[in-house]
C-alpha cells in the first residue's frame, strides 16, 4: 500500500500534566498498532494547556510539552513513519483556530460538557480565561488543518471530535467545500479507564496532581505504581465473582490488565473468576509495571540525547507545516481574506 492509499489519523494529548496509563491505553497505544496501516499525524497539545491556569503558573511548560514529545517516542510511536509535532511549534494552528471560532456558535461552545465540568472547577464567574470556553474551535483547527480521515480519542473527547464536524460543516457551508469531515475512532475496551481511587471518576491528568493514588503515570517510579494498584478501590467483597455484576473498581483493573496483556473479558473471566482481589491486583500490577519499565528505559534513552530530540521536534514540526500551511492557505482564499 502506497503512503497515498493510507487513511489519515490526526490525534494529540494536551499538556496539562505527566501523562498516565488512561493516556496511553486510550490513546497512545492505539496510534502504536495502528501507524503500520494509517498515516499519523500526532502533536503534543500546548496551546490547549494555557485554558487551565493552574496547569501551567510556575510550571516550565516547554519541558513538560518535551518530555510528553520524548514519551510518545518512547511508547513506540516511529517518527519516520508518523508525523509527529509541537502545536505552538506549527504556528497554522492558532491562525485557523481564529478563522474556526469566527464560525462556532457561542451556544454550540457552551454546551460542552467539558467546558461545564472544568468551568465550574475553575469558577467561571472569577474570571477564567475565554480560552475554556473556545478550546473547541482550536481543537477543530487541529483537526481539520491535516485533512484526516480518523481521529482516534479516549470517549471523553468524543464531544470534541463532533462539534469539529459541525463546525467543518458549517465551514463549508458558509464558504465552499474546505474541510473533510473526520469520522471519530474510539476503542472497543478502555475508552475510558477510570481512576483507582474512584473508579467513577475518569483517571485524568489534573486529578493526578491532586490526589495521588489516582493515576498511573508513565514516568512514576515501578514501587509506587505498585503500591496504588494493590490499594486500588474495590468494594466489600474478598474477590472477583463473575456470577453477580463486578463493582466498577473490579471492572477497571480488568480492562487495564486486558488492554495491557491484548487479552478479552472471556479470556480473564477464566483465568480470575473466584480468584481474591489481592491476586487480581498483583496481576495488574505486574503487566503494568513490566510495560512502564520498557517505556521509562527507552525514555531516559531519548531525553539524554538533546540533539536527536531537538531535531526530532524541528522536523516535526516542519513536515507538519508543509500540510497545515497548504490548508491554511486554502481557508484563507475560502474567506476572501486572499485571493
Ligand atoms: N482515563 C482515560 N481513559 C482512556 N483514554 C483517556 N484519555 C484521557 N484520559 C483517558 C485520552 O487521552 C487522550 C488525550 O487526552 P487530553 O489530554 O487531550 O485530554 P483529556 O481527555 O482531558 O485528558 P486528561 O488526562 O483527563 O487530562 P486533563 O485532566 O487535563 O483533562 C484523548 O484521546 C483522551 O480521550
Amino acid at each position: 500500500m502506497t503512503s497515498q492509499a493510507k487513511k489519515r489519523v490526526l490525534s494529540g494529548i494536551t499538556a496539562t500534566g505527566s501523562l498516565h496509563i488512561g493516556n496511553y491505553i486510550g490513546a497512545i497505544s492505539q496510534w502504536v498498532d495502528n501507524q503500520a496501516e494509517y498515516e499519523n499525524f500526532l502533536f503534543v497539545a500546548d496551546l490547549h494547556a494555557l485554558t487551565i491556569p493552574e496547569a501551567i503558573v510556575g510550571k516550565n511548560l516547554r519541558a513538560r510539552v518535551e518530555e510528553i514529545f520524548a514519551l510518545y517516542l518512547a511508547c513506540g510511536i516511529d517518527p519516520e513513519r508518523s508525523t509527529l509535532f509541537v502545536q505552538s511549534d506549527v504556528v497554522e494552528h492558532a491562525e485557523l483556530g481564529w478563522l474556526m471560532t469566527c464560525v462556532t456558535p457561542v451556544s454550540w461552545l457552551e454546551r460542552m460538557t467539558q467546558f461545564k465540568t472544568k468551568g465550574k472547577v475553575a469558577d467561571v464567574d472569577s474570571g477564567v480565561g475565554a480560552g475554556l470556553l473556545c478550546y473547541p474551535s482550536l481543537q477543530a483547527a487541529d483537526i481539520l488543518l491535516y485533512d484526516p480521515d480518523l481521529v482516534p480519542v479516549g470517549e471523553d473527547q468524543k464531544q470534541h471530535v463532533e462539534i469539529t464536524r459541525d463546525i467543518a460543516k458549517r465551514f463549508n457551508a458558509m464558504f465552499g467545500e474546505t474541510f473533510k469531515v473526520p469520522d471519530v475512532v474510539i476503542r472497543q475496551s478502555g475508552g475510558r479507564i477510570m481512576g483507582l481511587d474512584d473508579p467513577t471518576a475518569k483517571m485524568s491528568k489534573s486529578t493526578a496532581e491532586r490526589s495521588p493514588g489516582h493515576a498511573i503515570g508513565l514516568l512514576d517510579p515501578l514501587d509506587k505504581s505498585r503500591k496504588a494498584i494493590m490499594r486500588a478501590v474495590t468494594d466489600s467483597n474478598s474477590g472477583v465473582d463473575f456470577s453477580n455484576e463486578l463493582a466498577p473498581g473490579v471492572t477497571n483493573l480488568l480492562t487495564i490488565f486486558e488492554c495491557f496483556t491484548a487479552t478479552t473479558r472471556e479470556q480473564s473471566r477464566e483465568q480470575f473468576d473466584g480468584a481474591g482481589y489481592g491476586t487480581l491486583k498483583s496481576a495488574v500490577a505486574d503487566v503494568v509495571t513490566d510495560k512502564l519499565a520498557e517505556i521509562q528505559s527507552r525514555f531516559h534513552d531519548i531525553a539524554d540525547d538533546r540533539d536527536t530530540l531537538n531535531k526530532q521536534l524541528a522536523r516535526g514540526a516542519e513536515r507538519a507545516r508543509a500540510i497545515a500551511s497548504t490548508k491554511l492557505a486554502q481557508a484563507y482564499r475560502a474567506t476572501g481574506l486572499r485571493q
